[in-house]
């Protein structure tokens, strides 16, 4: 049995999609940002930098998205991340991508409105994440899609399409019709319809 700490339709979704895309048994802990939970005494001292998601696994506590979609896919022997080689690497280089350069992206622009710098500053680091979604669209091209890696769904597809939902500026990016394809087949599974139930979030990325 695993426990997800998560806040509704943040990084931690994607953890969660794993889970159900695994099918494995998990309960799920909500921790309100809305609310400051994540900087609470009891949470500090789950992950003490005070962010979700953190995993409760039978081995231990696992924190980092990424680190825990790894140890989920190769627990349970999943395909959301190759066993070995080159598919591997690519498989990983993606759900990478999506932890630690599109998520950031956005990290950028939320600094900017937080510490009110302006909308001049929001606008550059908008334009930034405009750029990520461009390089999506350009890899979906390249590899030939309908994912990220091809043929193949792996956890990247699942990642980008929890950041896609990300509504936090006046200024929306633009998804190309590749990216908008992706986005459609991936949240349409039914391990991404169960997540977003229990999340309760509204899914927007393509209402546009
Ligand atoms: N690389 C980190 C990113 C975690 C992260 O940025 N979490 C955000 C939600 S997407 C959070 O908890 N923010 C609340 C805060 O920083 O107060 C991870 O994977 O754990």
């Amino acid at each position: 049995m695993y426990t997800l700490y998560y806040s509704p339709g943040v990084c931690s979704m994607s953890v969660h999609v794993t889970l159900e895309e695994l099918g494995v048994d998990f309960e799920t802990h909500k921790v309100d940002l809305s609310k400051g939970e994540q900087r609470s005494p009891e949470y500090l001292k789950i992950n003490p930098r005070g962010q979700v998601g953190a995993l409760m696994t039978p081995d231990g506590l696992v924190t980092e998205n990424a680190a825990m979609i790894v140890y989920l896919n190769d627990a349970h022997g999943g395909n959301l991340i190759p066993a070995e080689g080159y598919e591997r690497a690519k498989a990983l280089q993606w759900l990478m991508y999506a932890n630690s350069t599109l998520h950031p992206a956005y990290g950028k622009a939320l600094f900017c409105k937080k510490n009110d710098l302006g909308d001049e500053a929001i606008k550059i680091a908008c334009d930034a994440i405009q750029s990520q979604w461009d390089l999506i669209e350009q890899q979906l091209t390249d590899s030939g899609g309908p994912y990220l890696c091809g043929e193949s769904f792996t956890a990247g597809d699942i990642y980008v399409a929890v950041v896609a939902n990300w509504d936090f500026f006046p200024h929306k990016p633009t998804f190309g019709p590749k990216t908008k394809e992706l986005l459609k087949t991936v949240t349409g599974r039914p391990a991404y319809q169960r997540a977003i139930a229990t999340e309760e979030i509204e899914y927007k990325a393509l209402a546009a």
